[in-house]
């Protein structure tokens, strides 16, 4: 009841701040694939056949796109119109444990080498128990945001006034004027390990002339909700070490009131010796 009360409020809030803020510039959608039911023609996957789509899970609609197998990618090159102005998202599942199929959504940057773009991931290969952002070199770097169990959305903005990428509307990177070509979803698991999660990835656009979209009202709600949950879920992990220290305490106080009973039984001369 609370928790529904806190959101409200926050709720409230937003759509407050919401109000106020400048819309974004129109926007032209040039790419969408919500993998309702079938995938586009245009993608196509390292490991063929491995990306199904489910209703297992989405992020919109009924349907999402999984993989469960080990360091599989699913693929669409658009190097033939490549994204100056625009941006590339898409949404991807995070169970936030460190034992499944991670998943991570990339964009290569034309005038680099294949494979040389930006990758945002939730992986214990890196952080674990953050986010992390390839910077378009090789270098991998903390976002600092912590891994969260549900939907979460990468944007990727490049315009004349440079490359940005974004994670849960966070900026996490940025850097020179780069063209954008490539757009990737990528999963990976610790190949000792029997993966207990797909990955499942929803709702891909490129859109053209318009700036990173902000977020709606329902997903801003959403992210509130998540974040009292996590809290929910630490509060309660406290709650659970605070009563097991009680539970040790009171058992140690049960072993002196033991010893305690012992001594007192026994006769007066060893008493008195013992200095009781
Ligand atoms: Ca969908």
């Amino acid at each position: 009841m609370k928790k529904r009360n806190l959101v409200l409020v926050c709720g409230l809030i937003l759509m407050l701040v919401f109000f106020w803020c400048p819309s974004a510039q129109a926007s032209t959608v040039v790419f969408e694939d919500d993998f309702e039911g079938s995938m586009r023609s245009e993608w196509f996957a390292n490991h063929p056949g491995t990306f199904q789509v489910t209703t297992e899970k989405a992020q919109n609609g009924n349907y999402s796109v999984k993989t469960d197998t080990f360091d599989n990618t699913l693929n669409y090159d658009f190097t033939s119109a490549p994204i100056t102005d625009g941006t590339i998202e898409a949404r991807f599942y995070d169970f936030a444990e460190n034992i499944g199929t991670y998943p991570s959504i990339s964009v290569d940057l034309l005038n680099q080498s294949q494979g040389k773009g930006c990758s945002v991931h939730a992986s214990p290969y890196f952080f674990q128990e953050n986010y992390s952002v390839r910077d378009g070199t090789s270098s991998i770097h903390d976002t600092g945001i912590a891994r969260t169990e549900g939907w979460h959305i990468v944007q990727f903005h490049t315009s004349a006034d440079g490359f940005k990428a974004y994670l849960d509307y966070n900026l996490v990177y940025q850097t020179g004027v780069f063209e954008i070509n490539y757009l990737q979803f990528g999963s990976q698991f610790k190949p000792d390990e029997t993966p207990i999660h797909p990955a499942y990835f929803d709702n891909a656009k490129i859109y053209t002339e318009g700036l990173v979209q902000p977020p709606t009202l329902e997903e801003r709600v959403e992210q509130l909700e998540q974040r009292v949950d996590a809290l929910e879920i630490e509060l309660t992990a406290t709650n659970n070490r605070v009563t097991i220290l009680e539970q040790a305490m009171q058992s140690v106080k049960n072993t002196i009131n033991n010893i305690m009973s012992y001594l007192n039984k026994l006769p007066n001369g060893i008493k008195k010796q013992i200095g009781l």
